[in-house]
């Protein structure tokens, strides 16, 4: 059997309101594999691998969706179709199968959208927005979530497996990086901050979509953003995962596997309208240590990008999909060279961030930790 006539007979096990048509592959996930189905769906296979619940992943998933719909809908929004992804039941009665030892989901294609490498200010505006609401709608979702990857964004967890990636050397390729490793080293502590503040009582998790890159969004022509998308983290975490990682990608002036670091650049016009969206929508409830502690974030998750990146490629290209032997050295060099931007950027956003947050209004701050 070929991979379409196999791709054909599990889109055949979902229920669809149209028959499903040509199956071609679909976008630059690093983790799943994922095909678009004529004439308007989303296939997906699932990293079981990576995800190791997948019920539970389908079942966070559903949860967050149908909040999000209901939310909608009581707000009144237009185009709720297109602002939420809405997944199919199959022939088992659960929105995900097992085929072969893999399992598979099928999501309706948004209709006019468009993903993403690049925004500008308007654009990360409105992105600001929409992830704000998205992390905003769903601060009174009833149910707890399960953290799909236990410590997904644990800074000191990410430290931990890099250290023994280090110690194994399992690929033998330790000397070519002991330079970057050691530069990570000696920034450890400092940026293990956020789990601190945890512990201290100072700062909670709230549920966030923890995978906020650029491409992980859905544009309509026009530029507007639509929907956000890639669920599978949705999870517990701090708010400091979306506001970061989107401005990883999005005020980036390369994409995240550079080879050519002189292209490396940080876009401060891309932050201020990235802030200024998100905080209109959180402001209600962010609190002062979150609110401080945004300029923080920006430099967490190149740092944290680099540190798996590295770890992958230490243990010899076990996590993420690459294109050639270097690859994940190649994006780990280019996250680092983008966290030393960011870093110098500190002051520059941290005076940003207050005129913003001063701003507030009378309740910010009361929310509870
Ligand atoms: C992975 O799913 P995808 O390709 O958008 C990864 C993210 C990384 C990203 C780097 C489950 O995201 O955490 O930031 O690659 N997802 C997982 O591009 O590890
Ligand atoms: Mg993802």
């Amino acid at each position: 059997m070929t991979d379409n006539q196999k791709l054909k007979r599990i889109i055949a096990r979902f229920n669809l309101d149209t028959p499903a048509g040509e199956i071609r592959p679909l976008g630059e996930g690093l983790i799943n594999d994922t095909y678009f189905v004529e004439p308007g769906y989303v296939l997906q296979r699932i990293n079981h691998q990576v995800f190791r619940d997948v019920e539970n992943l389908q079942r966070n998933i559903e949860l967050v969706t149908a909040h999000i719909r209901q939310k909608l809908t009581e707000a009144g929004a237009e185009d709720i179709d297109r602002r939420v992804l809405r997944f199919r039941t199959a022939d088992n009665g659960k929105t995900f199968i097992e085929e072969d030892g893999c399992y598979w989901r099928v999501s309706d294609f948004i209709s006019q959208s468009e993903t993403r490498s690049e925004v500008t200010p308007e654009s990360a505006r409105h992105a600001g927005e929409a992830f704000g609401n998205f992390q905003a709608m769903l601060t009174d979702l009833p149910e707890t979530l399960a953290e799909t990857i236990p410590d997904f964004h644990n800074m000191e967890l990410r430290l931990r497996q890099l250290r023994d990636a280090v110690k194994a050397d399992a690929a033998g390729r330790l000397t070519e990086v002991s330079g970057l490793v050691a530069e990570i080293e000696k920034l450890a502590d400092e940026m293990c901050l956020a789990e601190r503040l945890h512990r201290e009582g100072k700062l909670p998790k709230r549920v966030c979509h923890c995978d906020t890159k650029v491409s992980n969004m859905l544009f309509d022509p026009s530029g507007e953003p639509l929907c956000v998308i890639d669920l599978d983290t949705v999870m517990p975490s701090f708010v400091f995962s979306d506001f970061g990682d989107f401005m990883r990608t999005a005020a980036n002036t390369a994409p995240e596997d550079e080879p050519d670091l002189d292209k490396i650049g940080f876009d401060m016009e891309i932050f201020k309208a990235f802030a200024q969206g998100y905080i209109s929508a959180t402001r209600n409830f962010l609190t002062p240590v979150e609110c401080d502690h945004l300029p923080y974030a920006v430099t967490l998750f190149p740092y944290m990008q680099a540190v798996r990146f590295l770890t992958d490629y230490l243990n010899g290209d076990t996590y993420y999909k690459t294109a050639y032997p270097e690859h994940n050295l190649v994006r780990a060099r280019a996250q680092w060279r983008y966290f030393e931007l960011t870093r110098e950027a500190l002051p520059a956003m941290r005076r940003f961030i207050t005129s913003l947050c001063s701003g507030r209004d009378s309740d910010f701050g009361q929310a509870k930790i």
